[in-house]
């Protein structure tokens, strides 16, 4: 006999109910993920000041992907819906976005977490020399943390998207309009788009000379020998 409809929500619930259990299980280790790279970056900010006299960061913020959207991934990638295929196959569940001031800061910032020991780079990704053709910047890394545990250490990918202030704003507007109206976007709207983007890099790049150039005034102040 065919399952009736009651039995299959019922069948569906129970697993998106094992599925929510499951994403509480760990959630706990890529919210210490985030915690564990989210700390080495503050340090270094923080010794950065110290040695140079201003922050290359200027914030942070980091998030979880809800279980929403690691399906829709894992579908849009044609892999297992499921927790476990999740955690094998996304490196994107645990995230942090690093805002900096100055380009040549994303760089100073994503070579020194990459050379930390305990710190494996499984994806660099660098959006910035090669801009995706809608215009969209920002360096992509993927680095592995282990994360201290009961039962020992346990290594967590944590995906760290690092860009200027500059290229924070016309992501996050391009994403929200995007998000708004996704279809009826024409293509002048979307050249417009990307001919901001790169109005916006050409900025990004003038404020990088200016600041090299006031940098050049006070060499000594700025370079704090420790
Ligand atoms: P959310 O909620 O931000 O996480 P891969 O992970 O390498 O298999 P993927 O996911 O295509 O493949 O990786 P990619 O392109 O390196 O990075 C995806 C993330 O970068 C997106 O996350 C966005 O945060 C950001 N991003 C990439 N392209 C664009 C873009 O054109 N515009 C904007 N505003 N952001 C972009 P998600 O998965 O979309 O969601």
């Amino acid at each position: 006999m065919p399952e009736s409809k009651e039995d299959q929500m019922l069948k569906l619930s129970g697993e998106f109910q094992q599925m929510v259990d499951e994403f509480f299980r760990i959630q706990c280790r890529y919210q210490a993920g985030i915690r564990e790279v989210q700390t080495k970056l503050e340090i270094l900010d923080d010794e950065f000041q110290m040695r140079h006299q201003r922050n290359p960061i200027h914030h942070m913020t980091s998030r979880m992907k809800t279980i929403q959207s690691m399906m829709e991934k894992l579908k849009r990638k044609q892999m297992p819906v499921s927790m476990s295929s999740a955690v094998e196959n996304l490196t994107d569940i645990a995230g942090i976005r690093v805002i900096c001031n100055y380009i040549d800061d994303i760089y100073t910032i994503a070579n020194l977490l990459a050379s930390q020991d305990d710190i494996r780079v499984i994806k660099w990704h660098d959006y910035i020399k090669e801009p995706k053709p809608n215009g969209y910047r920002s360096l992509h890394l993927v680095v592995q943390v282990p994360v201290f545990l009961s039962d020992g250490p346990t290594p967590v990918p944590v995906e760290v998207q690092i860009r200027t202030i500059a290229m924070d704003f016309w992501a996050s507007l391009e994403h929200s309009l995007h998000y708004k109206n996704v279809d009826a976007i024409s293509a002048d709207i979307t050249d417009e788009l990307t001919r901001t983007a790169e109005d916006i890099a050409r900025l990004d790049e003038r404020m990088q000379r200016i600041q090299q150039r006031v940098e050049a005034l006070h060499p000594a102040e700025n370079q704090l020998k420790l």
